[in-house]
This record gives structure tokens, C-alpha cells and sequence, in this order.
């Protein structure tokens, strides 16, 4: 999608600080960090959410995408969370499927 902020950030076009980068989805710190590590995994391809994706193989490698960041970043032995907000009431701002790996704190239950 030519005006999705996260296409041009996965395709290189947009500025991003980048923590990995794969042929199919790029980890980049979040510009509005909700915890001291805060690492967005984005798919190359677009798909809005949850709801319209069907790759099951792809979206397997982005949970491993998001174990390889938490190792990177070094928050793999304290722990983190791995979110993917959907939709409104799921609190997703952008509509590009993506995840968020938090860490460097410990995390609250119930999220709010
Ligand atoms: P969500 O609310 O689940 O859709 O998460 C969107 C996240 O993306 C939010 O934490 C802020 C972040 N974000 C939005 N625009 C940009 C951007 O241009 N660059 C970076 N690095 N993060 C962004």
C-alpha cells in the first residue's frame, strides 16, 4: 500500500531504527516506547490485521522474529511480552499487522 507508513518502513523507504532486518519483515524500536525495550515486527507484505491474514508459515517466523529481538536485545532471560493488537477494542493504531515485543520491566496482568 503506497500511503501505509509501515510498507515504506519494511521496504526501506521510510527512516526506522532498525534491530533486524529479514527478506521478510524488519524489527524496529517503537517511535512511542511503552516499555524500556520496545521492538515492532513488521511483515514486508501488507495485510491490515489479524482478521485478513492467512499465512500460518509467516506468521510462525514473525513469533520467531520476535524470539531472535528479545535475544538482540537482551531480554530474553528477564522475560517480555509479545503482543498483537487487532482492531479497535485490540487498541491497533496502524493498519498493518505487526508485533510489539516489550521488555526491560516487568509487565502487569490483566493489560489494560
Ligand atoms: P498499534 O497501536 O498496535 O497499531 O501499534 C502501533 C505502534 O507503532 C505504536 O506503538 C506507535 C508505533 N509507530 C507508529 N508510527 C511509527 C513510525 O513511524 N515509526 C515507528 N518506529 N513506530 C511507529
Amino acid at each position: 500500500m503506497t500511503d501505509c507508513i509501515f510498507c515504506k518502513i519494511a521496504k526501506g523507504e521510510s527512516k526506522a531504527d532498525v534491530v533486524i532486518r529479514t527478506p521478510d519483515a524488519v524489527a524496529i524500536r517503537d517511535v512511542n516506547p511503552q516499555a524500556p525495550d520496545h521492538v515492532l515486527i513488521i511483515p514486508v507484505k501488507h495485510v491490515d490485521s489479524l482478521n485478513d491474514w492467512t499465512d500460518v508459515e509467516l506468521l510462525g517466523a514473525l513469533m520467531m522474529l520476535a524470539k531472535e529481538v528479545a535475544r538482540k536485545v537482551m531480554i530474553d532471560h528477564g522475560g517480555y511480552r509479545v503482543v498483537l493488537n487487532v482492531g479497535n477494542h485490540g487498541g491497533q493504531t496502524v493498519p498493518h499487522l505487526h508485533l510489539h515485543v516489550l521488555g526491560g520491566r516487568r509487565m502487569k496482568w490483566p493489560p489494560g
